[in-house]
Protein backbone atom coordinates (compact mmCIF):
# COMPACT_ATOMS: atom_id res chain seq x y z
CA UNK A 1 0.00 0.00 0.00
CA UNK A 2 1.21 3.56 -0.49
CA UNK A 3 2.49 5.90 2.01
CA UNK A 4 -0.01 8.40 2.92
CA UNK A 5 0.65 12.00 3.15
CA UNK A 6 -1.87 14.57 4.80
CA UNK A 7 -1.40 18.11 3.37
CA UNK A 8 -2.97 21.08 4.96
CA UNK A 9 -3.38 24.45 2.88
CA UNK A 10 -3.10 22.17 -0.65
CA UNK A 11 -5.38 24.72 -2.68
CA UNK A 12 -2.08 27.29 -3.43
CA UNK A 13 1.39 27.61 -2.98
CA UNK A 14 3.49 25.26 -1.31
CA UNK A 15 0.83 23.00 -0.63
CA UNK A 16 -0.41 22.38 -3.83
CA UNK A 17 3.28 21.85 -4.94
CA UNK A 18 3.26 19.77 -2.38
CA UNK A 19 0.54 17.48 -3.32
CA UNK A 20 2.44 17.22 -6.97
CA UNK A 21 6.17 16.25 -5.13
CA UNK A 22 4.38 13.56 -3.03
CA UNK A 23 2.26 12.19 -5.88
CA UNK A 24 5.57 11.94 -8.48
CA UNK A 25 6.49 9.62 -5.36
CA UNK A 26 3.44 7.87 -5.95
CA UNK A 27 2.21 8.26 -2.13
CA UNK A 28 -1.53 8.32 -1.65
CA UNK A 29 -2.76 12.21 -1.01
CA UNK A 30 -4.79 14.03 1.61
CA UNK A 31 -5.68 17.19 0.59
CA UNK A 32 -7.22 19.81 2.42
CA UNK A 33 -8.37 23.54 2.37
CA UNK A 34 -11.13 26.01 2.31
CA UNK A 35 -11.50 26.70 -1.87
CA UNK A 36 -13.51 23.61 -2.98
CA UNK A 37 -13.55 24.35 -7.14
CA UNK A 38 -9.20 24.48 -6.24
CA UNK A 39 -9.27 21.09 -4.37
CA UNK A 40 -11.34 19.44 -7.41
CA UNK A 41 -9.24 21.20 -9.64
CA UNK A 42 -5.62 19.58 -8.19
CA UNK A 43 -7.35 16.26 -7.65
CA UNK A 44 -8.62 16.56 -11.29
CA UNK A 45 -4.77 16.80 -12.32
CA UNK A 46 -3.51 13.89 -9.67
CA UNK A 47 -6.12 11.67 -9.56
CA UNK A 48 -4.96 9.55 -12.40
CA UNK A 49 -1.04 8.98 -11.14
CA UNK A 50 -2.10 8.29 -7.31
CA UNK A 51 -5.09 8.07 -4.87
CA UNK A 52 -6.51 11.16 -3.69
CA UNK A 53 -8.99 12.25 -0.64
CA UNK A 54 -10.08 15.87 -0.47
CA UNK A 55 -11.38 17.48 2.34
CA UNK A 56 -12.98 20.92 2.34
CA UNK A 57 -11.67 21.79 5.87
CA UNK A 58 -11.18 24.99 7.62
CA UNK A 59 -8.35 24.34 10.05
CA UNK A 60 -9.72 26.84 12.44
CA UNK A 61 -12.58 24.48 13.23
CA UNK A 62 -11.09 21.48 15.68
CA UNK A 63 -14.73 19.83 15.51
CA UNK A 64 -14.35 19.73 11.67
CA UNK A 65 -10.85 18.54 11.95
CA UNK A 66 -11.75 15.37 14.12
CA UNK A 67 -14.22 14.68 11.82
CA UNK A 68 -12.31 14.88 8.76
CA UNK A 69 -9.32 12.37 10.02
CA UNK A 70 -11.89 9.94 12.08
CA UNK A 71 -13.80 10.35 8.57
CA UNK A 72 -10.79 9.41 6.38
CA UNK A 73 -11.44 6.04 4.37
CA UNK A 74 -9.80 3.26 5.11
CA UNK A 75 -7.12 3.36 2.13
CA UNK A 76 -6.16 6.70 3.12
CA UNK A 77 -6.18 6.37 7.36
CA UNK A 78 -2.76 5.31 7.92
CA UNK A 79 -1.28 8.44 6.90
CA UNK A 80 2.67 8.81 7.22
CA UNK A 81 3.13 12.21 7.24
CA UNK A 82 1.38 15.33 8.37
CA UNK A 83 2.22 18.92 6.27
CA UNK A 84 0.74 21.35 8.82
CA UNK A 85 0.93 23.95 6.07
CA UNK A 86 -1.97 26.16 6.03
CA UNK A 87 -1.44 29.45 7.29
CA UNK A 88 -1.04 33.07 6.46
CA UNK A 89 -0.03 36.84 7.63
CA UNK A 90 -2.34 40.03 7.59
CA UNK A 91 -2.02 43.43 7.52
CA UNK A 92 1.74 44.31 6.94
CA UNK A 93 1.19 47.48 8.46
CA UNK A 94 2.79 48.34 12.05
CA UNK A 95 1.10 46.68 14.83
CA UNK A 96 -0.51 49.93 16.06
CA UNK A 97 -2.68 50.04 13.49
CA UNK A 98 -3.71 46.79 12.75
CA UNK A 99 -7.10 45.24 13.28
CA UNK A 100 -7.62 43.25 15.93
CA UNK A 101 -9.34 40.49 14.19
CA UNK A 102 -6.72 40.40 11.58
CA UNK A 103 -4.70 39.20 14.81
CA UNK A 104 -7.12 37.14 15.65
CA UNK A 105 -7.09 35.52 12.49
CA UNK A 106 -3.52 34.86 12.23
CA UNK A 107 -3.62 33.19 15.64
CA UNK A 108 -6.44 31.02 15.12
CA UNK A 109 -5.21 29.87 11.87
CA UNK A 110 -1.57 29.62 12.22
CA UNK A 111 -1.25 28.47 16.19
CA UNK A 112 -4.92 26.78 16.83
CA UNK A 113 -5.33 25.46 13.54
CA UNK A 114 -1.89 24.15 13.35
CA UNK A 115 -2.69 22.61 16.61
CA UNK A 116 -5.74 21.25 15.78
CA UNK A 117 -4.46 19.17 13.10
CA UNK A 118 -1.89 18.29 15.05
CA UNK A 119 -3.76 17.14 18.07
CA UNK A 120 -6.40 14.82 15.67
CA UNK A 121 -3.31 12.93 13.66
CA UNK A 122 -1.35 12.32 16.95
CA UNK A 123 -2.30 9.23 17.31
CA UNK A 124 -2.38 7.86 14.11
CA UNK A 125 1.41 8.99 13.46
CA UNK A 126 1.81 7.44 17.06
CA UNK A 127 0.57 4.59 15.12
CA UNK A 128 2.52 4.47 11.83
CA UNK A 129 5.85 5.12 14.49
CA UNK A 130 9.49 4.45 12.88
CA UNK A 131 9.33 7.35 9.69
CA UNK A 132 6.25 8.60 10.21
CA UNK A 133 6.89 12.70 10.21
CA UNK A 134 4.90 16.01 10.62
CA UNK A 135 6.28 18.50 8.78
CA UNK A 136 5.49 22.13 10.37
CA UNK A 137 6.10 24.95 8.07
CA UNK A 138 6.83 28.18 10.23
CA UNK A 139 9.02 30.76 8.60
CA UNK A 140 12.05 32.78 8.85
CA UNK A 141 9.76 34.91 10.74
CA UNK A 142 9.72 33.29 13.77
CA UNK A 143 12.80 33.79 14.30
CA UNK A 144 13.83 37.24 13.19
CA UNK A 145 11.71 39.83 13.68
CA UNK A 146 10.66 42.85 10.93
CA UNK A 147 8.50 45.83 10.55
CA UNK A 148 4.90 44.64 9.95
CA UNK A 149 5.65 40.94 11.49
CA UNK A 150 4.14 41.70 15.02
CA UNK A 151 1.53 38.49 15.30
CA UNK A 152 2.61 36.81 11.93
CA UNK A 153 6.60 36.32 12.97
CA UNK A 154 4.72 35.62 16.92
CA UNK A 155 2.70 32.53 15.35
CA UNK A 156 5.47 31.24 13.62
CA UNK A 157 7.90 31.30 16.84
CA UNK A 158 5.09 29.57 18.13
CA UNK A 159 5.48 26.41 15.34
CA UNK A 160 9.12 26.15 16.45
CA UNK A 161 8.70 25.87 19.77
CA UNK A 162 5.78 23.46 19.48
CA UNK A 163 7.58 21.76 17.07
CA UNK A 164 10.60 21.39 19.16
CA UNK A 165 8.27 20.73 22.41
CA UNK A 166 6.71 17.94 20.30
CA UNK A 167 10.04 15.99 19.86
CA UNK A 168 10.38 15.89 23.61
CA UNK A 169 7.25 13.92 23.91
CA UNK A 170 7.23 11.90 20.54
CA UNK A 171 11.00 10.67 22.05
CA UNK A 172 10.59 6.82 21.50
CA UNK A 173 7.66 6.99 19.41
CA UNK A 174 9.45 6.71 16.36
CA UNK A 175 7.63 10.23 15.24
CA UNK A 176 9.72 13.02 13.98
CA UNK A 177 8.71 16.38 13.75
CA UNK A 178 10.77 19.36 11.70
CA UNK A 179 9.73 22.96 11.70
CA UNK A 180 10.39 23.97 8.09
CA UNK A 181 11.08 27.76 8.06
CA UNK A 182 10.98 29.27 4.31
CA UNK A 183 12.17 33.23 3.63
CA UNK A 184 10.54 34.86 0.71
CA UNK A 185 8.63 32.70 -1.68
CA UNK A 186 6.43 33.65 -4.79
CA UNK A 187 3.22 32.44 -3.81
CA UNK A 188 -0.15 33.81 -3.16
CA UNK A 189 1.01 34.77 0.45
CA UNK A 190 2.00 38.54 -0.38
CA UNK A 191 -1.61 38.83 -2.07
CA UNK A 192 -3.45 37.41 1.12
CA UNK A 193 -1.53 39.46 3.37
CA UNK A 194 -2.07 42.89 1.63
CA UNK A 195 -5.74 42.02 1.29
CA UNK A 196 -5.56 41.25 -2.34
CA UNK A 197 -3.02 44.35 -3.79
CA UNK A 198 -1.75 42.46 -7.07
CA UNK A 199 0.51 45.36 -7.67
CA UNK A 200 2.16 44.93 -3.84
CA UNK A 201 2.08 41.27 -4.13
CA UNK A 202 4.43 41.89 -7.51
CA UNK A 203 6.66 44.67 -6.37
CA UNK A 204 7.46 42.39 -3.76
CA UNK A 205 8.99 40.17 -6.08
CA UNK A 206 10.06 41.92 -9.23
CA UNK A 207 13.53 42.53 -9.59
CA UNK A 208 14.82 39.62 -7.50
CA UNK A 209 14.89 35.68 -7.33
CA UNK A 210 11.98 34.35 -4.46
CA UNK A 211 12.15 30.92 -3.68
CA UNK A 212 9.58 28.84 -5.68
CA UNK A 213 6.73 26.56 -3.88
CA UNK A 214 8.30 23.68 -6.02
CA UNK A 215 11.45 25.03 -3.89
CA UNK A 216 9.74 23.79 -0.36
CA UNK A 217 7.56 21.19 -1.69
CA UNK A 218 11.24 19.59 -2.30
CA UNK A 219 12.78 20.25 1.07
CA UNK A 220 8.92 18.85 2.69
CA UNK A 221 9.52 15.34 0.32
CA UNK A 222 12.97 15.51 1.51
CA UNK A 223 12.43 15.91 5.21
CA UNK A 224 9.44 13.06 4.94
CA UNK A 225 11.66 10.78 3.16
CA UNK A 226 14.74 10.83 5.15
CA UNK A 227 16.03 7.79 6.63
CA UNK A 228 13.84 6.75 9.40
CA UNK A 229 16.48 7.54 12.36
CA UNK A 230 17.16 11.45 11.28
CA UNK A 231 15.20 14.16 12.42
CA UNK A 232 15.97 17.25 10.93
CA UNK A 233 14.57 19.84 14.45
CA UNK A 234 14.56 22.85 12.07
CA UNK A 235 15.34 24.23 8.57
CA UNK A 236 15.68 27.58 7.63
CA UNK A 237 16.07 28.39 3.96
CA UNK A 238 15.87 31.99 2.55
CA UNK A 239 16.70 32.69 -1.09
CA UNK A 240 20.43 33.29 -1.79
CA UNK A 241 18.84 36.99 -2.65
CA UNK A 242 17.64 37.65 0.30
CA UNK A 243 19.68 38.68 3.86
CA UNK A 244 19.14 40.50 7.30
CA UNK A 245 19.38 44.08 7.34
CA UNK A 246 21.30 46.48 9.71
CA UNK A 247 19.15 47.24 13.25
CA UNK A 248 17.30 50.75 13.05
CA UNK A 249 17.98 53.15 15.24
CA UNK A 250 15.27 56.39 16.20
CA UNK A 251 17.66 59.90 15.79
CA UNK A 252 16.64 63.16 16.83
P1 LIG B 1 -0.68 30.68 -0.13
O1 LIG B 1 -1.52 31.85 0.24
O2 LIG B 1 -0.34 30.47 -1.55
O3 LIG B 1 -1.33 29.34 0.47
C1 LIG B 1 -1.87 29.32 1.76
C2 LIG B 1 -2.72 28.07 1.92
O4 LIG B 1 -3.24 28.06 3.26
C3 LIG B 1 -3.90 28.03 0.97
O5 LIG B 1 -4.00 26.75 0.42
C4 LIG B 1 -5.10 28.31 1.86
O6 LIG B 1 -6.21 27.58 1.40
C5 LIG B 1 -4.61 27.74 3.19
N1 LIG B 1 -5.35 28.29 4.32
C6 LIG B 1 -5.34 29.57 4.79
N2 LIG B 1 -6.19 29.67 5.83
C7 LIG B 1 -6.74 28.45 6.01
C8 LIG B 1 -7.69 27.92 6.91
N3 LIG B 1 -8.28 28.68 7.86
N4 LIG B 1 -8.02 26.60 6.83
C9 LIG B 1 -7.45 25.83 5.90
N5 LIG B 1 -6.55 26.26 5.01
C10 LIG B 1 -6.21 27.56 5.06
O7 LIG B 1 0.66 30.86 0.73
P2 LIG B 1 1.95 29.91 0.92
O8 LIG B 1 1.85 28.68 0.14
O9 LIG B 1 3.13 30.78 0.73
O10 LIG B 1 1.82 29.61 2.48
C11 LIG B 1 1.84 28.31 3.03
C12 LIG B 1 2.48 28.39 4.39
O11 LIG B 1 3.81 28.83 4.26
C13 LIG B 1 1.82 29.36 5.37
O12 LIG B 1 1.80 28.76 6.64
C14 LIG B 1 2.75 30.56 5.36
O13 LIG B 1 2.70 31.28 6.56
C15 LIG B 1 4.08 29.87 5.17
N6 LIG B 1 5.18 30.66 4.67
C16 LIG B 1 5.10 31.31 3.47
C17 LIG B 1 6.20 32.00 2.99
C18 LIG B 1 6.19 32.77 1.72
O14 LIG B 1 7.04 33.68 1.54
N7 LIG B 1 5.31 32.47 0.79
C19 LIG B 1 7.48 31.98 3.71
C20 LIG B 1 7.44 31.30 4.97
C21 LIG B 1 6.34 30.64 5.40
P3 LIG B 1 -7.74 28.09 1.37
O15 LIG B 1 -7.70 29.58 1.24
O16 LIG B 1 -8.33 27.37 0.21
O17 LIG B 1 -8.29 27.62 2.67
C1 LIG C 1 6.89 34.70 5.17
C2 LIG C 1 8.29 34.96 4.78
O1 LIG C 1 10.05 36.77 4.43
O2 LIG C 1 7.69 37.47 4.47
O3 LIG C 1 6.82 33.82 6.23
O4 LIG C 1 8.76 36.77 6.51
S1 LIG C 1 8.72 36.56 5.06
Amino acid sequence: MSDVVFITGATSGFGRAAAHRFAGAGWSLVLSGRRDERLEALKAELADKVAVHTIVLDVRDDEAVQRAVDSLPEDFKRVRTLVNNAGLALAPQPAQKVALKDWHTMIDTNVTGLVNVTHALLPTLIGVGEGATIVNVGSIAGQWPYPGSHVYGASKAFVQQFSYNLRCDLQGTGVRVTDLAPGMAETEFTLVRTGGDQTASDNLYRGTTALTAEDIAEQMFYIATLPAHINFNRVEVMPTRQAWSAFAIDRD
